[in-house]
């Protein structure tokens, strides 16, 4: 059984390639899913995904990571600078976690400057835009190759 990756999206980012192409990029959500899936596979490891504009759902959705994904990355959009019950979701997870932004959020208004995410992330990528996705997914290859 390969190593399983848990690719979590917040609110929103259902409209990446639809909206705000200037801040966010023109690829979407599938675009996406499907870069990380390949760049996954070539290191061995499966990719499950869960998008969520519900704080709730992604909660329940972490839980239930708990012990049946090694690994988490997460880009949990708005909810990185408000939700302390995401941060103790992701706490109560054993595995890598690997936060990821598309944007420059230091760039951006001072409210995105702080993510509660960051105090449990392993690593953080922002402002690499969609690649930003697939540079995590390259490290947790790494990560959970040398875990073995
Ligand atoms: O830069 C990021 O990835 C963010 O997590 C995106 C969030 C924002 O609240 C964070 O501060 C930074 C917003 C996601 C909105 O996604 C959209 C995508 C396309 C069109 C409209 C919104």
């Amino acid at each position: 059984m390969p190593k399983t990756v848990l690719l979590l999206n917040g609110p929103n980012l259902n409209l990446l390639g639809l909206r705000q192409p200037e801040i966010y990029g023109k690829q979407t959500l599938q675009d996406l899913e499907k870069a990380c899936a390949a760049a996954l596979k070539e290191g061995g490891l499966a990719l499950e995904t869960f998008q969520s504009n519900s704080e709730s759902e992604l909660i329940e959705r972490i839980h239930k990571a708990r012990g049946n994904a090694d690994a988490i990355i997460i880009n949990p959009g708005a909810y990185s600078h408000t939700s302390i019950a995401l941060l103790d979701a992701l706490n109560a997870f054993d595995g890598a976690v690997v936060e990821v932004h598309i944007s420059q959020i230091f760039k951006r208004e001072a409210f995105r400057h702080h993510s509660y995410v960051s105090g449990r992330a392993d690593a953080v990528l922002c402002g690499f835009g969609i690649a930003g996705y697939t540079m995590a997914c390259e490290w947790m290859i790494g990560k959970l190759q040398s875990a073995k």
